[in-house]
């Protein structure tokens, strides 16, 4: 019987165009998924899309189709892509797929039922043109982070996961399972930040969208965020559903490979919800780096992506998969260039593995037209390239089973240039001379295609079509590709033919390339995220809009606040005779000194409000839209103290 192996990508949000950040790790769950097939293992390769919310309900509004339109339109997209990225996943689960919306209703009904879930009041902070709840660390300049505009102390009624109940069985869990967070140091992280401190109980319905799927015992809530997307991972194997019947076969996963901002999420939230729902935890977690660009995480909202599209046309998949796992070590965060690319596929691709393929099949031909005579002659300066081909799977499967793709990749990439090193030592071209060398000769180019087939063979997971070419070049059966024989040394026949074919990758004048990539904006200038139009906001009265008091104010002076970044302090006439102040957060926008003098206008019956240590007698109005803020002031003749009316 085979043995299984579950292995999972995150479910991506659908956003209209996925970067090379989410190609990572999809292209390293591939090559692990290939690996493992090609191992003989029964292989379940999980991949999905995460589809419900708020923010998509939002973006369909703006877009003017339903949420469902909006988001099977990008999800095709999505498919096309991992098409292009050669991705060879067993299966794709879409959260709004009926047979998830099935179990997830299940899911939160047994955990209602049983007491995991209750139901209580979420406080936070409250954006009411978004109807959304915000927490204090989600937002930006203390607004909120959608629209920018201030939000306020609210509360709704939510339902709520006892997370804080499992604190210590995690601990006790990660004591027992060193392995199950990798890498080590994110382990700590989550002991130090987040349990240590106190585990606080999850809310996990909403009442404020309805982009979700619903409460069954309460229909006006719908399940918000983690029980729908973390639940994926058992739900598309039939639990709770009768779509699939793979859950007693595959479950546990064996891992599943997440980047490190969602680590928090499956090694705390999903673990204690499985412990809840009494199922056995995931083998491992992997909480895999960053790809950054500029220094910064790659992201679609600050516009430095780089767009796998792109550079698959100019450079071919295998060629992007290849410096994607062999250029940043899996569980650290890497910096993306052009200039890192072309010269990895230049130096390793073209130079060590395309020349030592083509220049060894180029010499079969010649000197043997193309079929090895069957006479061999050894010498010991074989031995060291030999000893390095028979002991490379070995040192390959020890660097693979800990994720290490990286140095997998090295270690065959260091047989490669052995080898290319050997046709220097062994000079096939003086040997070539002499008819009494021939068996000799036939040696070196046998040794050279061995090396070449160990070597081509162990990188089938992460460039499946090179490998191929390669294969067919040196006319080796699938089988003399396989695990098995990636560990003998001499599988190939005596009497192997090649077949000579193109190079696999043709060398790139790395000046000319890093031109037309500049020309061709690669990396893209991605437009930055549409911004979602102002929402409608509800109809006042008249009598209500004449109770906001909106007085000319002249600034007598300004300074920026102590230990501030944000907020300047503002002493205003305000036509009373008594200084007003006022605190406002537009210290990015303004310098101090330049507002003295100016007429501006606040609102001066809201309630006093401290901020850093120092009160705020009201507010001062501006315009704000994107990143642009504007103070209203008026023309200087307006007095102080006048009224908006
Ligand atoms: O987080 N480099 O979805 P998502 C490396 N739906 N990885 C990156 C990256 C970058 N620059 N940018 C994004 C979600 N990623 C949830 C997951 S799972 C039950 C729910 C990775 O589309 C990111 O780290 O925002 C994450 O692992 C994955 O892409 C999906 O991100």
């Amino acid at each position: 019987m085979s043995r299984k192996f579950y292995i999972s990508t995150p479910i991506y949000y659908p956003s209209d165009k996925l970067h090379i950040g989410h190609t990572y790790c999809t292209v390293a769950t591939d090559a692990m998924a290939r690996y493992k097939r090609m191992q003989g293992y029964d292989v379940m390769f999980l991949t999905g899309t995460d589809e419900h919310g708020q923010k998509i309900q939002q973006k369909a509004e703006a877009a003017g189709v339903t949420p469902q339109q909006y988001v099977d339109n990008i999800v095709s997209g999505i498919h096309d892509l991992w098409k292009l990225m050669n991705i060879s996943h067993d299966r794709f689960i879409r959260t709004t797929d009926d047979y998830h919306v099935e179990s997830i209703k299940k899911i939160f009904t047994k955990l209602y039922e049983q007491g995991d879930i209750y139901k209580g009041k979420y406080t936070g902070k409250y954006c009411t043109p978004c109807e959304s709840f915000w927490t204090e660390s989600q937002l930006v300049d203390g607004k909120c982070p959608d629209c920018g505009r201030e939000v306020i102390d609210a509360e709704e009624e939510a339902y709520f996961f006892r997370l804080s109940k499992y604190a210590d069985r995690l601990v006790e869990y990660y004591e027992a399972h060193p392995d199950f967070l990798e890498p080590p140091s994110r382990l700590n992280e989550m002991v130090n930040n987040f349990i240590k401190p106190g585990l606080e109980d999850l809310c996990v319905s909403r009442t404020t969208f309805d982009w979700g799927v619903p409460v069954e015992f309460d229909p006006g809530h719908v399940v918000y965020v983690w029980i729908d997307a973390l639940s994926n991972y058992i739900t598309a194997l039939g639990y709770g559903n009768d779509k699939y019947d793979d859950f007693e076969k595959y479950w546990p996963a064996d891992v599943h490979f997440v980047g490190k901002e969602i680590v928090r999420f499956h090694s705390i939230i999903w673990p204690a919800m499985l412990m809840a729902l009494d199922l056995p935890l995931p083998g491992k977690v992997y909480g895999h780096g960053w790809l950054k660009f500029g220094g910064d995480k790659m992201s679609k909202s600050k516009g430095n992506v780089v767009d796998p599209v792109v550079l698959v046309g100019r450079y071919g998949v295998d060629a992007l998969r290849y410096f994607l796992l062999r250029e940043f070590p899996f569980g650290s965060d890497g910096n993306f260039t052009n200039e890192a690319l072309i010269s990895r596929i230049n130096s390793d691709l073209a130079n060590d593995l395309g020349n030592l393929l083509s220049r060894t099949v180029a010499m079969v031909g010649k000197y043997f037209g193309g079929k090895l005579p069957v006479e061999r002659v050894a010498d010991p300066i074989d031995d060291e390239l030999l000893t390095m081909a028979k002991e490379l799977r070995g040192k390959y499967e020890e660097q693979m089973e800990k994720y290490a793709f990286q140095n997998a990749l090295i270690e065959v990439f260091k047989l490669i240039s052995r080898a290319n090193k050997y046709i220097d030592e062994t000079a096939p071209w003086v040997l070539a001379k002499d008819e009494a060398n021939k068996p000799r000769l036939a040696t070196v180019l046998y040794n050279l295609l061995e090396c070449l087939r160990i070597g081509s063979s162990l990188l089938t997971p992460f460039m499946p079509e090179t490998a191929e070419k390669a294969r067919a070049q040196m006319g080796a059966s699938a089988e003399e590709f396989g695990w098995e024989a990636a560990g003998v040394f001499g599988k190939l026949p005596l009497d192997v033919a090649v077949v000579k074919g193109d190079a696999l990758f043709p060398r790139i004048d790395m000046e000319k390339e890093l031109a037309e990539l500049a020309a061709a904006q690669v990396p893209a200038e991605e437009p930055k995220e549409e911004e979602p139009p102002m929402p409608k906001l509800p109809d006042i009265t008249f009598d209500e809009f004449c109770k906001v008091e909106m007085t000319v104010c002249k600034v007598i002076a300004c300074e920026n606040v102590p230990k501030s970044e944000k907020l300047l302090k503002f002493q205003l006439d305000d036509g009373s005779g008594e200084p007003r102040q006022i605190l406002s957060g537009i210290a990015k926008y303004y310098k101090a000194e330049d507002l003295v003098g100016k007429t501006l206008v606040a609102v001066t019956n809201l309630p006093p409000r401290k901020m850093m240590g120092q009160m705020s007698n009201g507010m001062l109005l501006s315009a704000e839209k994107g990143d642009k803020l504007n103070l209203l002031m008026l023309d200087d003749s307006v007095p102080a103290g006048s009224r908006l009316c």
